[in-house]
């Protein structure tokens, strides 16, 4: 009799320790790994690109719960990521005032992510791009953050020729856009970067308070630079190309759209009109390669979670700091508002959670990601937080936090200030200097999810705009 209590103990603890219940996991003090790509759109297995080889990925989706509509604050890297990092909007992070500044600059007091788990209790560890390039924030970390030195090109004929990519044109006009190297994956920086994430994973599981790690890699960012033997994994003759090449219909073009001169800085790339065919599909595959390469290093992660017997007990988060355009509306790169640029992959994954290997139509922001860790984890909230905590999607996978996801990306002296709604995206330009709207945009994903006409000027939406403005202007 004993002994059979003694076995409904032990059941009823473990379905304790496995229910998805908060206290249980609140008792746990779970570790997160937290995972970032950079520039990467939803060209995932788990979003449907069945053309696109991300095999750990998809199952890491497998054993979380996937957010269908998780968008970045700002379709470029240093506000996105200074802004889920440091829990403020991209509005409210300060005057950059040159590519060294962080939030810190204007917000030296207040606790960042990762330093909000430190000062509970958590040891935190950072690897790779987290913030913008070489940037650092020392307070963060437990252990001195690790930054590999970049190795951008490995191709023999590429080696030593070219210079660290920055956006200034002439010097970019030496590099190639891509290169097919035969390498082994720490060729490149975010190798190495995965190689270090790997042994603090491992030493981790003999210290006994859990861990905060965030882990960054480069790809796939230009460069699209990968080992030869993930490029091997496609057939370029069935790579899709965009779409829509064009512009939407009904845009203006001085704000909605820009000419790609990112891309177009680097050698042998038109400087101008549509990429020839054959170009575009060989930049799509360079790009999925890409995609590849930061797959086979997120596995290896995950593997080494799994190994030192740390999986069950971790909290595992995914994403990018903002999506991409590869053609789509004639653009190449992000600097938009469009879905394309600001929607991204999200997968987060909850020990017990009974939503996980499911996935949310629910908006979320990066920002919210943030108090959503902290309140999963029973921490309390610092002040200047300006997200929302997601937490209970993650137990309810029909739960809505949010009307709408904010974006906003200026151009041409105009600030453009986009959301998305259940059903619609609305883009509002306004004159920097005299606040007043200068042009509007409307998609209807009910009928256009490619956002390829623009019908705010049709009056059949005059209603909808007006309260879709009124929302907008709660944002900006
Ligand atoms: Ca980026």
């Amino acid at each position: 009799m004993k002994s059979l209590f003694y076995f409904h103990s032990v059941v009823l603890l473990l379905l304790v320790g496995c229910s998805n219940d908060q206290e249980g996991l609140e008792a746990n003090r779970p570790n997160i790994l937290f995972i970032i790509a950079d520039d990467l759109r939803n060209d995932l297995g788990a979003y449907g690109a069945d053309h696109v080889v991300s095999p750990n990925l998809d199952a890491l989706a497998s054993e979380s719960l996937v957010f269908n509509r998780a968008y970045c604050q700002k379709a470029v890297c240093w506000p996105s990521r200074n802004s889920f990092f440091s829990g403020l909007m991209p509005a409210s992070l300060g005057k950059k005032t040159n590519a060294f500044s962080t939030f810190r600059f204007e917000h030296p007091d207040i606790s960042s992510l990762p330093q909000w788990f430190k000062q509970h209790g958590w040891f935190t560890r950072g690897f790779g791009k987290i913030l913008h390039n070489g940037q650092d924030d020392p307070v963060s970390w437990s252990e001195p953050y690790f930054e590999p030195e970049p190795i951008h090109y490995a191709a023999e004929e590429n080696l030593g020729k070219h210079p660290i990519i920055n956006k200034s044109v002439p010097e970019n006009r030496l590099n190639p856009l891509f290169e097919s190297a035969d390498v082994t994956d720490d060729a490149y920086e975010d190798g190495l970067t995965a190689k270090a994430a790997q042994k603090a994973i491992r030493e981790a599981a003999n210290r006994e308070e859990p861990f905060f790690m965030m882990v960054g890699f480069h790809k796939p960012h230009t460069p699209f630079n990968a080992p030869k033997k993930y490029w091997d994994l496609y057939n370029r003759d069935s790579i899709p190309l965009a779409a829509f090449p064009n512009p939407p219909k009904n845009v203006d073009e001085k704000y909605s759209v820009h000419n790609s001169n990112y891309v177009r800085s680097f050698k042998d790339i038109p400087q101008s009109g549509q990429m020839p065919n054959e170009l575009a599909r060989e930049i799509r595959h360079a790009y999925y390669a890409c995609i590849s390469y930061v797959d086979a290093l997120v596995g290896s992660l995950l593997d080494e979670l799994e190994a030192s017997g740390q999986r069950e007990n971790t909290i595992v988060v995914f994403t990018s700091d903002h999506g991409y355009q590869l053609g789509d509306h004639s653009l190449w790169s992000k600097h938009t508002n469009f879905e394309l640029a600001t929607r991204v992959p999200l997968f987060v994954s909850v020990p017990g959670a009974s939503t996980r290997g499911s996935s949310t139509d629910s908006l979320v922001e990066l920002v919210d990601l943030f108090p959503t860790l902290a309140e999963l984890c029973g921490l309390t909230l610092p002040d200047h937080l300006e997200g929302k905590s997601f937490r209970r999607v993650l137990f309810d996978s029909e739960a809505k936090v949010r009307e709408e996801a904010y974006s906003e990306y200026n151009r041409n002296g105009a600030r453009g200030c986009s959301i998305r709604t259940d059903r619609f995206r609305y883009i509002e330009w306004r004159d920097q200097k005299s606040g007043d709207v200068v042009a509007r945009e409307l998609y209807d994903h009910a009928h256009d999810p490619g956002e390829n006409v623009n019908v705010a000027e049709e009056g059949e939406y005059d209603g909808e705009i007006e309260n879709l403005s009124k929302l907008v202007a709660t944002r900006m």
